[in-house]
């Protein structure tokens, strides 16, 4: 029987070349030797503000990505969070021997208080906790994530080890699966490309929306004429170069850019062939997606009723653990 290991993506707003190089891009890989659960996160969703009526759209346009990016229903579990309730009640079981000094010790809470100090709630606090929950109900070896989760991971083993150490051995420690695109920076050439942040290539852009985007993208901010030689290292393109274009066109950008015998928009314009490549069928297959809804939703709702029973069995285990049965 094939193992399962979770992880996920917030439906937070429409999913970027990030998520699909940092993420889903080493699910697609691993859907032969593992039977692994892909989440909608949209608890997670909760901690931002957001309409309420937008969050089913956003949902289904996760799902079609999901599935138009290759994740597959048949050698995967595709579902919402909030269909299998289990994932909230291990959250709170985690809550309840979490030190929250440590919790605040996280980098990301302390980004997202930058972000949005008007909006700190205990959901963003507890964060990290449910994703802790997420991963280890399905008792995951292995996560495949961006780097930005790095510090989530190794807070979910401290928990694996805690519980253990309060209740008996339950959980494994699991180790993150990091890809070369573990971390895409936004169009901003600052930040890590993110939804919330307007720095992103999206799964939907169009190959002029891609080109436009690139050619205003930061580059390095010494290099102000065609004439004048950069430096490759400091980059956010030269990154990108680094993510997508072949070893012969990386060699040919970095050499061009410190003599400037290439300009700037000849190295976007090698890049955007990349992205663009790598996008269209993902976009073409999500259009045809968006079309069906009730088809999208179905797999939800069936990779759902898939992941309960898994999750079940955790929680009967963690129950008798921690007492919360009545024999
Ligand atoms: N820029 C990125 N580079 C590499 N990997 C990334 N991931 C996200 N951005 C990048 C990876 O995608 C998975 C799902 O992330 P998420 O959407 O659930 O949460 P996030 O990391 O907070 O993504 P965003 O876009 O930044 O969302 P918002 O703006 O709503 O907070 C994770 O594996 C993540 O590492």
């Amino acid at each position: 029987m094939r193992k399962h290991f979770f992880s996920g993506i917030q439906p937070s707003g429409r999913l970027h070349i990030g998520n699909y190089f940092g993420a889903i891009k080493q699910w697609v890989a691993l859907q032969d030797s593992y039977e692994p659960v892909f989440g909608i996160v949209d608890f997670h969703g909760m901690t931002a503000r957001y309409d309420p009526k937008d969050m089913p759209v956003r949902v289904l346009d996760a799902a079609a990505s999901y599935l138009a990016a290759g994740l597959d229903p048949e050698r995967s579990i595709i579902m919402l969070q909030s269909l299998v309730l289990e994932h909230l009640e291990l959250a709170w079981i985690l809550n309840c021997i979490t030190p929250m000094g440590r919790l605040s010790r996280i980098p990301t809470f302390k980004d997202k208080v930058r972000q949005n100090p008007d909006n700190v709630n205990m959901g963003l606090f507890g964060y990290p906790v449910l994703m802790a929950a997420d991963i280890l109900l399905y008792k995951s070896e292995i996560v495949p994530v961006g780097e930005d989760q790095v510090p989530h991971l190794e807070f979910t083993r401290e928990m694996a080890r805690r519980f253990n150490s309060i209740f008996g051995e339950t959980f494994q420690e699991p180790a993150e699966v990091l890809s070369s695109g573990a971390r895409i920076v936004g169009t901003d050439g600052v930040n890590k490309m993110s939804k919330s942040l307007d720095n992103c290539i999206y799964l939907d852009d169009t190959d002029e929306e891609i080109s436009r985007k690139l050619a205003t993208a930061v580059t390095d901010p010494a290099r102000k004429r065609r004439s004048d030689p950069g430096d490759p290292e400091v980059c956010n393109l030269y990154a990108y170069h680094r993510i997508f274009s072949t070893p012969e066109e990386i060699a040919h950008c970095a050499e061009g850019c410190r003599t400037a015998g290439i300009g700037c928009v000849d190295c976007k314009k090698i890049v955007a062939a990349h992205i663009q490549e790598a996008v269209a069928p993902i976009r073409e297959r999500r259009t045809e997606l968006m079309a069906q809804p009730s088809e999208v939703r179905d797999i939800l709702r069936a990779g759902a009723d898939r992941a309960r029973p898994i999750a079940q069995e955790t929680m009967r285990e963690v129950r008798d653990k921690v007492g919360t049965t009545l024999d």
